[in-house]
């Protein structure tokens, strides 16, 4: 038996060495509520399709590992608050007990690298937390990237993490972290930062490359694409500062820790914005299927044998 199960879709496109676009699945069970949750998670394979890709979103459902559902599964899954989040450390556990759980960038990243999948498309990477010198709370997102080799592509880090730090461990992981077209490293909800990116490429084309030197060269480990949220959804950082800081607070007082802090923070953002956070969140999250999809298909073209 297969460790993991591919949709026919995902299964015919890489035999035939086409495109593919893994999209993980807890930002559809902890990321965002019912039903602009499913509305996102159905807009963001469609706009997969239209850029000529095949999307697989990475789910465990009844201890089978799936890479791309079925409309049933997903609407299921978007229905399923209480579905384990799984990152690296919950993966085999979860199927060994015939568990249903979402999974994380990590675990998607390990999937993906799996099922022969290039490039993972989603909204923001896990990272290292405010405070993290007491708490000690860095996501497993950022030794993924270190060691699984996938193209990520998201809207950098959130402000609700501590990103010098979490680019400092980028950094000692050897992770390339890439700014799409532009110098700053973004900052999710905005399209910029005061920090500036490590590293900076302006086309698919460039990035497809660097992601087959990598394997050429023997290195582990993924690339994470940094894609500035488009302009007309962005939310200024000084909007966000107190509310990233209320929502921070909070948490600490009411003792949330752990795999609880992120999807606390995002749905007090949430509250505290309006609903503003979440469709800048869905935008973005467009916005990187739509670059994931042209660098997949840049991957496929340059892995084609040359036409005789
Ligand atoms: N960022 C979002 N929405 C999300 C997440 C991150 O905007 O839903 C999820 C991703 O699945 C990411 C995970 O991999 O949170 C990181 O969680 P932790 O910090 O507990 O590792
Ligand atoms: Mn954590």
């Amino acid at each position: 038996m297969s460790l993991i199960t591919l949709a026919p879709e995902v299964s015919d496109a890489l035999a035939q060495g086409r495109p593919v676009v893994a999209l993980e699945s807890t930002i559809i069970t902890h990321g965002m509520p019912w039903p602009q949750n499913l509305e996102m998670a159905r807009k963001v394979e469609g706009v997969i399709r239209a850029g000529g890709a095949t999307p697989a979103t990475i789910a465990v459902i009844d201890g089978t590992l799936y890479a791309g559902l079925t409309g049933a599964q997903l609407e299921q899954l978007a229905q399923t608050p209480d579905a384990a989040k799984l990152s690296r450390a919950d993966l085999a556990v979860c199927m060994a007990q015939g568990g249903t759980g979402a999974t994380t960038v990590a675990a998607t990243m390990i999937a993906a690298r799996m099922a022969g999948i290039h490039v993972f498309a989603t909204g923001g990477i896990g990272g290292v937390h405010k405070g993290a010198e007491n708490s000690f709370d860095i996501s497993a997102d950022l030794t993924e990237l270190a060691q699984t080799a996938v193209t990520v592509v998201a809207a950098g880090a959130k402000a609700i993490l501590d990103i010098p730090k979490t680019l400092e461990v980028l950094e000692t992981g050897g992770v390339p972290v890439i700014a799409y077209g532009q110098d700053s490293f973004p900052a999710f909800w905005s399209a910029t930062s005061d920090l500036a990116a490590p590293l900076r490429m302006d086309t698919p084309s460039e990035i497809a490359r660097a992601h087959l030197l990598r394997a050429e060269l023997g290195l582990p480990g993924g690339q994470l694409v940094a894609n500035p949220i488009p302009q007309t959804a962005d939310i200024p950082a000084d909007t966000l500062a107190p509310i990233i800081a209320q929502a921070t607070t909070e948490a600490t007082a009411q003792g949330i820790t752990g795999k609880g802090v992120t999807p606390f923070l995002l749905s007090r953002i949430f509250e505290l914005t309006e609903g503003r956070s979440l469709e800048a969140n869905i935008a973005l999250v467009l916005n990187n299927a739509r670059l994931a999809a042209e660098i997949a298909a840049e991957i496929s073209a340059q892995l084609a044998p040359p036409a005789k």
